[in-house]
């Protein structure tokens, strides 16, 4: 049927039964549904308002934040932690705006996600005649997502949101922009062919078998190598082939590292787990195999001193995107598959006597991983007050540990890097952080959707500056009365709180904060628990009561504001002035 068919239809169906008809809000409904795409995370506005309102009567999770970027972060958490596109809901060209960054940041990050937006009307934008909240919002999506998508006509809607649930999915997963004029709801057309129009999309996610020859070549490789270290990435957390990881790592002998997501995808206290030697095994390994990673800046590029002499190591990648081959570095066995199909058939090619790598490389990083945790230990247990981040992050540790379930969201410099290295993780996809750009206001977005999606304590540990980027989602975590809690690390600044002013004015310097702030009585306002802790006890009981209560709760964590250091671990890549240096 046409969109004139559909006139036909409006017209006709004065005289019918409003039961034979349906119109575009209800379609969109429909192909979300019949797709098992229950959640929608969104703000409300025109032209969305209602489709809001009837999802929700149709028995969606419809969830509605205080600002766009939070409800797209969600989505694209959503999107990594089941596989499935998040869906996040906005209405016409600043909301669209506020929701393209996490549309942005899901497809970096290699996620699943579908942003929705309502538009203004075609015929208005085109010829730029200033109608309300204009915008070519397709071509603006275009460069920033994987795929773009406008639906014109009601009888279309259920191949647009297969379409965008494919692109989403498939391969490489990302973002993927669905346009939906504001006139689109509002058109009517007969139930019947409406409810025949949709498609429900039959395995989404094919499995990508590697090619035989390929599996023989990383086998080789593999073998050859004195030195192996495998290196798990974001990539391995996402495809959800648990089992195929650990059976291929604990079969191969080999130290393996976990970037920040994979932490956790097997336990950080495995025996084969090389994390507090992570200096020693990229310096020396001959074979680097990367599963789910891209050697992109949080690898240095597979360069520089970190690595050791150039040249000096082979490197097998498995990803399920050819062209991500040799980006960097020379890649002597690419496999291109899904993890789960190239896990298995390595575990399979491996056969019953693989052996294991030289004894004398496995003791070198044993002991060594071993040597730097003992050292760390003393650092984690110390009660000073103010607190620095060893002591804090030592109490959230161990209720990590104690409670291994508990979700992790991470964002901030220092509140990040720490966090990273002296928060173990044992169970997979419970690490949620800044992701490839380092991007802050990740934060409550992420909470939201990690408490909404798997019904797990949430446990957010939070730069100050960082929470600051989606402090107003506190609202909307009381609201919901989700299980989260947060903690800020209050150190009064960016990086540190301790910056002045060089010119003596009255103006703060550019990185602090208002000092003594209490964040606590943010949450207060809206009827959750706020507490402030000075000291590691302090912490360790006010996160382990909002864990074990489930209720929405706030620490704000007092930390030295001497304690941090700039830029974190990565003050390599800040430029700084030679000339203005006093
Ligand atoms: P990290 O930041 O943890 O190093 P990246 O985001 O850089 O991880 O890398 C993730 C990689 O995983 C991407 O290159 C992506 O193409 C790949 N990937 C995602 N899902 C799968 C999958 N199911 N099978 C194989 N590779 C995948
Ligand atoms: N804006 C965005 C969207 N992302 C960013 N990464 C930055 C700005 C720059 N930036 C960082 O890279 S870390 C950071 C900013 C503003 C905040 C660090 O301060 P914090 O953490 O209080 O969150 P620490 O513990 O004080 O180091
Ligand atoms: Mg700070």
């Amino acid at each position: 049927m046409t969109s004139n068919g559909t006139k036909q239809d409006n017209e006709a169906g004065q005289g019918e039964a409003p039961q034979n008809l349906t119109d575009g809000f209800h379609l969109v409904i429909d192909a979300l549904k019949l797709n098992d795409l229950n959640t929608i995370y969104t703000v409300p506005g025109i032209p969305i308002t209602d489709l809001g309102r009837l999802a929700q009567a149709a028995g969606m999770r419809v969830l509605s934040f205080r600002h766009e970027q939070h409800a797209g972060y969600a989505a694209s958490v959503a999107g990594y932690l089941t596989k499935k596109p998040g869906v996040c809901l906005t209405v016409s060209a600043p909301g669209f705006l506020n929701g393209l960054t996490a549309l942005a940041h899901a497809t970096v990050n290699c996620w699943p996600m579908i942003l929705i937006s309502g538009s203004s009307e075609r015929e208005i934008v085109d010829l730029q005649q200033g109608d309300y909240e204009e915008m070519d919002q397709l071509a603006v999506a275009k460069p920033l997502c994987k795929a773009a998508f406008r639906v014109l006509n009601a009888e279309d809607i259920g191949t647009g949101i297969a379409r965008a649930y494919r692109a989403a999915v498939s391969g490489r997963p990302g973002g993927v922009y669905l346009d939906l004029p504001a006139k689109l709801f509002a058109q009517v057309m007969d139930a019947e062919d409406g409810a025949k129009s949709l498609i429900k999309v039959i395995d989404p996610t094919p499995a990508h078998i590697p090619a035989p020859a390929a599996v023989e070549r990383a086998l080789d490789v593999l073998k050859g190598a004195k030195k192996p270290l495998i290196i798990l990435g974001k990539g391995a957390a996402y495809a959800q082939a648990d089992e195929a990881v650990r059976g291929f790592v604990e079969k191969s002998g080999s130290p393996y590292i976990a970037m920040s997501m994979a932490k956790g995808l097997l336990p950080d206290d495995h025996p084969q787990y090389a994390g507090a030697a992570r200096s020693l095994v990229l310096k020396e390994a001959d074979v680097v195999m990367l599963i789910g990673a891209r050697l992109n800046w949080l690898l240095s590029h597979g360069k520089g001193k970190q690595w050791g002499e150039p040249g000096s190591k082979k490197f097998i990648h498995i990803d399920i995107d050819p062209r991500e081959m040799d980006s960097n570095q020379p890649i002597a066995a690419p496999l291109v598959g899904d993890i789960e199909s190239c896990l298995n058939a390595l575990i399979d090619g491996m056969g019953d006597n693989w052996s294991a790598p030289p004894a004398e490389w496995v003791e070198v990083v044993r002991d060594k991983s071993e040597a730097n945790v003992a050292r760390m230990a003393p650092r984690l247990q110390n009660n000073n007050v103010p607190m620095d981040f060893h002591g804090a992050l030592g109490a959230l540790r161990t209720i990590i540990k104690d409670r291994p379930d508990t979700i992790l969201i991470n964002e901030g410099a220092n509140t990040l890097d720490f966090a990273r290295s002296i928060i173990d993780m044992y169970r997979p996809r419970k690490r949620i952080d800044v992701g490839t750009w380092g991007v802050m206001g990740i934060g409550m977005g992420s909470a939201i959707a990690a408490a909404v999606e798997t019904g797990n304590p949430v446990l957010a540990v939070e730069g100050d500056s960082a929470f600051g980027f989606s402090g107003m989602e506190i609202e909307t975590i009381c609201r919901y009365q989700l299980p989260i809690c947060v903690v800020v690390f209050n150190n009064s600044g960016i990086y540190r709180g301790t910056d002045r002013n060089p010119t003596g004015g009255s103006d703060p310097a550019p990185t602090v904060f208002v000092k003594d702030a209490r964040y606590d009585r943010i949450i207060e306002a809206f009827g959750g628990v706020g507490v402030n802790a000075t000291s590691p006890d302090d912490l360790s009981r006010a996160v382990t009561q909002a864990i074990t209560s489930g209720k929405p709760t706030l620490v704000n964590a007092v930390i030295n504001p001497e304690a941090g250091t700039e830029s974190g671990r990565i003050g390599n890549l800040n430029p700084q002035s030679v000339v203005s240096k006093k």
